[in-house]
């Protein structure tokens, strides 16, 4: 076990509170997890998926099947340090309600303690949590997505520093009431307590609102971390990019939901001789490494990928990666032992045990999987996962990418002036809103860097981090920043773009600008590619729509800038007024 004083005492004073029946030690060992599994094969909540070694197949409760962003808070001791983006509580109070619901809350149940290392054991770059829940599913889960177990109680040794993270479903299993597939409570509470560095979450088992090393630690807790420390915790992908000639670069992007950013990070790509690899899919957390470039690693040791939309097609590496010991969660069952989700086949089954276990057929008119259900599934079993992607140390970043779901305006690629510049583009990551979201279809909702719903702090504080870091090295040295937009349309209401594969070419002329020789020209928001630089050998576009994709409206960039004026007075005297400069300039630009 452990000698860590700290986590046996927090273990103990815990116990104490939600008074489990047992207590386990999660050793991360193949026994533990087989245990597990079997437990939920004999109740019936896990069915093994015959046509997948090792992989199973559950069903959430139909009310639990997302994060909860109205439950989830940052509890600092001043309301302006969570700023206007989250939801607040004071500390004291919300202690002592969670203080309440955690009171007696693992009665009739398990208490796992599981030890778990957010990248890879020994990185300067890594941290440890303990998460302590009372869910399986949880156990299991975990034992995918972070490094766990007794490797990492080692390496925590008899006074490391560890973040605890609290998790309960809410459901005790008191005056014997009888347990349910899916225990979880209507009350629900995802709290973040930034200047203690803890986590306490109540009431969910789904995803970022239970495995808590993710979007809790990675990102809420880990930016704080990041703005005090001076490193970067962000929402992005990270991929290795090999050109014909071999000389290979790594980028880190960020985009809101639904952008395909799982897509954009295990690539096939459509010219020859390039190959994509990847590091992360999520998360990226960064260092300046001594030669005053920014170095990241993945966090992560696994994929928790939304399941709808993936196939072959569309990203063939992801369908790969969860062949086989994987968890398949809220997708649709069928006759022949498989799972399946809308989008993973051109012609839809015949018949289905769809999410809620009903039966489907086709004619049903009912979605068979939920549009949030996802795969489980080992980063080690993509096929193309970069050989880098455990390094200790990192992999060198060349380029940032950040982007959004835009219809008009927006090109196809855009390149940063400068640093600043970049930053500003960052806060200006925003989606028009696609029929999957709540709210009206074709809204533009501000989503800056990605970080929207996983920023630990004020969202103004966190654009003067990302100035400052700017300052931390030379511009020699610092990525490239770019905005990339797959998802412009033309007047009939068709994407320009083809996407996919195809963003290659995007990709390709970023790596010719970072090596200083791809052809550019200079519009009032950008660099954006010369005629001709942009490789379009072999693809299927008219010079028409092709310059579509690169053209800039001034009517519409003044109306974009006096938006984002707008949206900037959100941040009141916490906006840098760096931003408040670049968004100047660009309006001054336009009117030239
Ligand atoms: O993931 C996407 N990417 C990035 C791929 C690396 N998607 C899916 C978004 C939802 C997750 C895209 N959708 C992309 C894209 O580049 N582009 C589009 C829009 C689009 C959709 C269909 C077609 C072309 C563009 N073409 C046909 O359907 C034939
Ligand atoms: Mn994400």
């Amino acid at each position: 076990m452990t000698k860590n004083k700290k986590l046996l005492a927090w273990v103990d004073e815990v116990a104490k509170m939600t008074q489990p029946d047992k207590i386990h030690w999660c050793d991360g060992s193949e026994e533990e997890n087989n245990m597990l599994i079997e437990g939920y094969v004999a109740s019936g909540v896990f069915t093994p998926i015959p046509k997948r070694p090792n992989s199973y197949w559950v069903v959430s409760d139909p009310k639990d099947v997302a994060r909860v962003e109205d439950r989830t808070f940052i509890c600092s001791e001043k309301e302006i340090d969570a700023g206007p983006t989250n939801h607040w509580m004071a500390p004291v109070e919300m202690k002592k309600i969670l203080t309440g619901l955690f009171t007696g809350c693992m009665k009739g149940r398990t208490m796992y303690v599981i030890p778990f290392s957010m990248g890879p054991l020994g990185s300067n770059i890594s941290h440890i949590g303990i998460e302590i829940t009372d869910s399986p599913y949880v156990v299991i889960n975990m034992r995918i997505m972070t490094r766990m177990g007794k490797a990492v109680l080692d390496v925590l040794g008899e006074d490391g520093h560890f973040v605890p993270c609290l998790h309960s479903i809410g459901y005790p299993l008191t005056d014997g009431k009888k347990d349910v597939a899916w225990p979880c409570n209507e009350t629900k509470y995802i709290s973040h307590f930034p200047e203690e560095r803890a986590i306490w979450s109540y009431g969910s088992g789904y995803g970022g609102n239970a495995l808590l090393g993710k979007k809790c630690f990675a990102l809420r807790i880990a930016s704080v971390l990041a703005h005090d420390e001076g490193w970067l915790a962000e929402h992005m992908l990270i991929l290795g990019i090999t050109p014909p000639n071999g000389e290979k670069k790594y980028i880190a992007a960020a985009f809101p939901s639904a952008c395909g950013k799982t897509n954009l990070a295990m690539l096939t790509p459509s010219i020859p001789g390039w190959k994509v690899e990847t590091v992360g899919d999520d998360i990226a957390w960064m260092k300046f490494g001594p030669d005053g470039r920014l170095y990241a690693i993945n966090p992560e040791y696994g994929f928790f990928g939304v399941a709808p939309g993936t196939s072959m097609k569309t990203n063939a590496n992801a369908m790969l990666s969860c062949e086989s010991n994987s968890i398949f969660t809220n997708v649709a069952f069928t006759d022949d032992g498989d799972v399946w989700w809308e989008g993973m086949t051109d012609e839809k089954p015949k018949h289905l045990i769809d999410w809620n276990k009903n039966e489907w057929t086709p004619e049903s008119g009912k979605l068979s999987a939920h549009p949030n259900s996802r795969f489980t599934a080992p980063a080690k079993q993509c096929p193309v996962i970069d050989a880098a992607w455990e390094d200790p140390k990192g992999v060198p970043i060349s380029a940032f990418l950040f982007g959004g779901r835009r219809e008009s305006f927006v090109p196809l690629v855009n390149e940063s002036f400068d640093w600043n510049h970049g930053v500003y583009m960052g806060s200006a990551c925003a989606s028009e809103t696609t029929a999957a979201a709540a709210g009206a279809v074709g809204a533009l909702r501000h989503d800056p860097f990605a970080m929207l719903p996983f920023c630990g702090y004020n969202m103004g504080d966190y654009f003067g981090h990302w100035i400052q870091i700017g300052r931390m090295s030379t511009q020699d040295k610092l990525p490239k920043i770019f905005f990339v937009n797959w998802f412009r349309k033309n007047e009939k209401g068709k994407f320009i773009w083809p996407g996919y594969g195809d963003n290659i070419r995007a990709l390709k002329w970023i790596i010719e600008r970072v090596n200083g020789t791809g052809k550019f020209f200079e519009t009032p928001i950008g660099r954006l590619p010369a005629e001709g630089a942009l490789d379009i050998e072999g693809l299927n576009i008219s010079a028409d729509d092709l310059k579509k994709l690169f053209t800039i409206n001034k009517e519409t960039g003044l109306a974009e800038v006096a938006e984002m004026r707008e949206y900037y007075k959100k941040f009141g005297d916490r906006l840098p007024k760096e931003l408040a400069t670049e968004l100047d300039k660009i309006e001054e630009r336009l009117k030239k």
